[in-house]
């Protein structure tokens, strides 16, 4: 992390040391100036969406950069899916659960940039907006054309993990068909199938067989769930509750790709999970205690505590292991994103 930010230092004296007749420039602790803003999906012009659905789709289309040893791993998303999946049960209901996925989000955003030049910034989806107004079947996300596509349809295939497909949308090309996750979501194998959702209720299925969408448990992601969350004083309470309810929900509701531990397969998974972070943000303010705290513990057996110096498990994704203390503020470090609306 000191290069990146001795080299952003630099930089910065070198702009200030070459414009002699401009104003002394602001002292900041840190090189994040002009942190980039990650805007909510409906904020964003037409022209930027469809910047960011091509990149999006881009980056499931190159071909993979790791875990050469792994047959199932074949693109670029696959080596991102193949560490959330095999990760699951040390990034998820432990303390490291917001930092690591906030480190995730940010490489993902890298990677679109650098490898699919993408020239925007990552977008999250505020699903609370869709919650209060009860229409989260029809959120703007959903839309076929200036959206990721909407629910999975069945299809008239019998194979296993092509019965039910999205059909529009971007990522409803017939060509992308994804490794990891169904039909058989606890193999890692060769699990060849389309990419699929299946909005529900959590109500059970119709006499037809489809699912009861119902208004998609918005009760559990509202803004009154959120204000809940808001309140809390610990990071431990705040993040438990916002991982297990309005996160573990919209992972649910939405189904197909997005519920196993293969979730990255779904695209909506980062503007989630940028939702999920900005909500982590919102609550750490520029507050210095709330951007020290992290409690908790690194174990599902809860026996060992967790601390700023822990390191996070990466895999092959990265070259070395973040360590929590540098995601704890998304204008320091590694990072310097702010969003939208905080
Ligand atoms: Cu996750």
């Amino acid at each position: 992390m000191l290069p990146t930010s001795l080299l952003g230092a630099l930089s910065l004296t070198t702009v200030v040391a070459a414009s002699a007749i401009s104003p002394v420039l602001p002292v900041v602790n840190n090189a994040c100036t002009s942190p980039s803003v990650r805007k909510e999906w409906r904020e964003l012009t037409d022209a930027d969406k469809a910047e960011y659905l091509r990149a999006a789709t881009c980056v499931r289309e190159l071909p993979k950069a790791k875990y050469a040893a792994i047959d199932a791993v074949t693109t670029r998303m696959d080596d991102l899916v193949y560490t959330h999946f095999s990760l699951n049960l040390d990034i998820h209901f432990v303390a490291n659960f917001l930092p690591w996925h906030r480190w995730f989000v940010q490489l993902h955003e890298d990677l679109l940039r650098n490898e699919c030049g993408f020239t925007g910034a990552q977008p999250y989806w505020d699903w609370s907006i869709d919650a209060d107004a009860e229409d989260v079947p029809n959120a703007p996300v959903f839309d076929p054309v200036t959206g990721f596509g909407g629910d999975g349809q069945r299809t008239d295939s019998d194979e296993p993990g092509f019965e039910r497909c999205v059909v529009d949308g971007p990522f409803a090309n017939t060509n992308l068909t994804l490794g990891m996750g169904w039909p058989d979501v606890n193999e890692d194998g060769d699990r060849l199938h389309c990419f699929t959702r299946e909005l529900n209720g959590g109500l059970g299925k119709d006499e037809n067989g489809n699912q009861i969408i119902g208004d998609m448990q918005a009760s559990a992601y509202n803004s009154r769930v959120m204000n809940t969350i808001y309140s809390f004083d610990t990071f431990a309470d705040m993040a438990d509750m916002l991982e297990g309810l309005p996160h573990a929900q919209v992972h649910s509701v939405i189904f197909g790709d997005m519920g196993p531990a293969t979730s990255p397969n779904e695209p909506l998974f980062f503007l989630h999970h940028a939702n999920v972070d900005r909500a982590w943000a919102k609550w750490q303010g520029r507050n210095a205690t709330r951007l020290a705290d992290y409690t908790g513990f690194q174990d599902r057996s809860h026996t060992i505590p967790a601390s700023l110096n822990n390191t996070m498990p990466v895999m092959e994704l990265a070259d070395t292991k973040p360590v929590v203390k540098d995601y704890m503020d998304i204008r320091a470090g590694p990072l310097c994103y702010t969003y939208s609306s905080m």
